[in-house]
């Protein structure tokens, strides 16, 4: 038998509609539905005005319908009894809804136990309690975290890699537990200088870490450039130019000109030789350079100085011109680049011939600075490979402005 029925405002969402449906196709809500149809009839709602809303075989008028009539046909196209009541008044409409409600009605959330419900708390019944809103108790497994009685639960519950355990007490093995599951993690750290990132992979430059962490300050860091197989410590600028300046600082036994240093760079630490390239970098390239911070690598024991500023990676572009007279950066001297071809600053100040077409590919400026970070003179040459310094600094070159 086909039943229509229109809910009650105060009824939960769930069967606030009408439920025309074809003969034998009895769902649990219909059902239910049904059966407080019966319970409407049996309960003798002879006082009521509306007739039709007893009819269990009829339908019965939204009281939003306020044309007054509305057509409801059942589904079923084998059955021809598709019904049409006739609204009547608001008012009427008004006793019946007042009439339905407070017959009540087995649903989920009643606060009693019907049929098909595990439990009913009422109000109470909630995804994180102990029965939830759809009336089941609950479980480890049901894929709803019990709040106050279980820690997880992800419906599988193995205790696999990120998973929860199989009783639902505990997380399984998972980024951030501190112990570094090997198949799957390279690091797990909450030690924000340990450059491990917050998916358990050990950052690759400084830049690496600032877009995985915003809030990271500047300080030494240990990071892990693409393709090197180990660790190694930087300092890490990270508020000039929104931050992510690789350092590194090597000091080796004896000069070395740019391309030696370029070398020493790439092999021990897949990094380059420094292209300085703002006022800012080139600002902050100073004040590593001579603050002592991150240890240096190559077995010299300069640890704080200018010289770590004696060569950079700026280059001709074409070997033997230049822009003489000119401030050093790539607006006003194009002839030079970065040691990537990219951008590069040094200095806003032009000087008496310097840098000179006296250039090699390759050969970097001899760069002289004073104490107070304000450059004393550069100048370039083609001998023995350009300028020397056993002192400079690498840096992955990932930051570009
Ligand atoms: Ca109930
Ligand atoms: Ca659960
Ligand atoms: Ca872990």
């Amino acid at each position: 038998v086909g039943v229509a029925f229109r809910a009650d405002t105060r009824f939960p969402s769930r069967i606030r509609t009408t439920y025309p449906m074809a003969p034998g196709t009895m769902t649990q809500n219909s059902l239910r539905l049904a059966t407080l149809a019966a319970l409407f009839s049996l309960a003798g709602c002879t006082g009521d005005t509306v007739g039709t809303a007893t009819e269990t075989t009829g339908s019965e008028t939204d009281t939003s319908s306020s044309t007054g009539s509305q057509t409801t046909t059942t589904a079923g196209t084998s059955t021809t009894a598709a019904t049409t009541s006739t609204g009547t008044t608001g008012t009427t409409d008004e006793t019946t809804s007042t009439s339905s409600t407070t017959s009540g009605g087995p649903v989920c959330g009643d606060g009693m136990v019907d049929a098909g419900e595990e439990c009913d708390n009422g109000a109470d019944n909630a995804d994180d309690a102990g029965c939830t809103s759809e009336c089941k108790n609950a479980s480890c497994g049901d894929n709803l975290v019990w709040e106050g009685t279980e820690v997880c639960d992800d419906g599988v519950n193995d205790g696999a890699y990120n998973g929860c355990a199989a009783d639902c007490s505990a997380w399984g093995p998972r980024c951030g537990d501190g112990e570094v599951q090997i198949d799957f993690e390279a690091c797990d750290s909450t030690d924000p200088f340990s450059g491990c990132k917050s998916d358990c992979q050990v950052a690759s430059s400084c830049l690496d870490l600032k877009n995985d962490n915003g809030a990271a300050v500047s300080g030494v860091y240990t990071i892990q450039p693409a393709g090197l197989n180990e660790l190694v410590d930087v300092y890490c600028d990270m508020e000039t130019d929104g931050g992510g300046y690789t350092f590194l600082k090597a000091s080796v036994a004896s000069d070395q000109t740019a391309s030696q240093a370029e070398t020493f760079c790439q092999n021990n630490f897949n990094m380059h030789l420094l292209t300085p390239r703002t006022a800012g970098h080139m600002m902050s390239a100073f004040t590593v350079a001579t603050t002592e911070n991150v240890a240096p690598k190559g077995g010299g024991n300069v640890i704080a100085s200018v010289d770590y500023l004696g060569i950079l990676a700026i280059y001709p572009v074409m070997p033997g011109t230049s822009c003489p007279d000119m401030p050093f950066n790539s607006t006003d001297c194009p002839e030079w680049q970065g040691g990537d071809g990219g951008v590069f600053y040094v200095s806003d100040m032009g000087m008496a011939g310097e840098p000179s077409n006296k250039n090699c590919a390759g050969c970097s400026l001899i760069y002289d600075w004073n104490m107070d970070g304000t450059l004393n003179g550069y100048q370039a040459t083609n001998l023995k490979g350009g300028g020397k310094s056993a002192s400079y600094l690498c840096d992955v070159g990932d930051k570009v402005p």
